[in-house]
């Protein structure tokens, strides 16, 4: 399978994908696994890099912190590095990326105060594609029906005007403690009204998926953030969206009980489509995008 489908127009086709999710959602190591598995891909793979980056140090130093199995340097708000990675294409073309790693708090401060940095609106603008990612250990609670209905009938009895409850005090809206569902269906509507494209494809992919276990992505997805599972679906037309399962790391750092980070980097990282079937190595979300547009 090759990066990029088409084949005809420049010899040289720009894609940029924006890689978007809250802080802490594994943006920057999924960044170092993908570089390291493009720089050491041989000739003649849809990995294989037609040109060195101009971030090439700081790709280097990200890839070589993963190998070593350290933690990424967070990145601070509205700073980003702008990778562009040129990679070969089919037949005599080939694909020019452009996948900077902003940061989340720029997801998070859109929610909260409607405003995001212009570099970061420039490239919502003509993005091709989203990698969204999200961490399974990091999902504010969703309120499901039931519990909204079990409340509803504790402050009715609560509100009883004979017997004022003195304790039930009204906490007032805080955005920031808004679920995590919400947060990203609402990035999700900013970035469709800001871009200049009719349909934009959407890899939801779940990261550190080896601490979630058991299950299928796609039911993670569901069951876990239903709001957005069901925005994606209904707004399929125009966000084509697939669900991944994305281990970049491969286990947890340092790794639990009984587990080992293989000794070649090569072989740590893994990703499952959304029915839990392997998916084609660390490039999958991006190749599945690139087929998508
Ligand atoms: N277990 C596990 N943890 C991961 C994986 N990928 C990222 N993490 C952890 O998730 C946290 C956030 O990752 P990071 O890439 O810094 O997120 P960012 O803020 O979105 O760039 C870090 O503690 C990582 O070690 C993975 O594949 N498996
Ligand atoms: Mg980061």
């Amino acid at each position: 399978m090759s990066l990029g489908e088409e084949t005809t127009g420049p010899s040289s086709r720009r894609r940029s994908i924006l890689m978007v999710g809250l802080p802490g959602s594994g943006k920057t190591t999924y960044l170092a696994a993908l570089w390291h598995a493009i720089r050491v891909a041989p000739p003649g793979s849809d990995l294989h890099l037609v040109r060195m980056p101009d971030e090439l140090e700081y790709l280097n130093r990200l890839a070589d912190d993963w190998i070593a199995c350290e933690q990424a340097a967070h990145s601070s708000l509205g700073t980003s590095r702008r990778t562009t990675l040129e990679l070969q294409g089919p037949g005599d073309g080939h694909v020019q990326l452009s996948l900077p790693d902003y940061s989340g708090e720029t997801i998070r401060q859109a929610w909260t105060s409607r405003r995001w940095p212009t570099s970061f609106d420039r490239f919502v603008g003509g993005a091709s594609g989203l990698l969204l990612l999200v961490h399974p250990d990091d999902v504010e609670p969703h309120v499901t029906l039931d519990a909204v209905e079990g409340s509803l009938d504790k402050i009715a009895s609560d509100l009883n005007p004979e017997q004022p409850d003195p304790t039930l005090r009204p906490e007032p809206f805080d955005p920031d403690r808004a679920p995590t569902q919400t947060i990203l269906v609402d990035s999700l509507q900013l970035i469709r009204s800001r871009s200049r494209r009719r349909r934009i494809p959407i890899a939801v992919c779940v990261s550190a998926w080896d601490a979630v276990g058991d299950g299928e992505p796609g039911g993670w997805l569901s069951a876990r953030l239903p709001l957005l599972a069901q925005f994606l679906q209904s707004n399929a037309d125009v966000l084509p969206a697939s669900v991944f399962g994305l281990s970049a790391q491969g286990t947890a750092w340092p790794p639990p009980e009984g587990e080992r980070v293989p000794d070649s980097p090569e072989d740590r990282p893994w990703v499952i489509a959304a029915d839990g079937t392997p998916a084609d190595g660390i490039a999958a979300p991006i190749r599945w995008i690139l087929r998508s547009l």
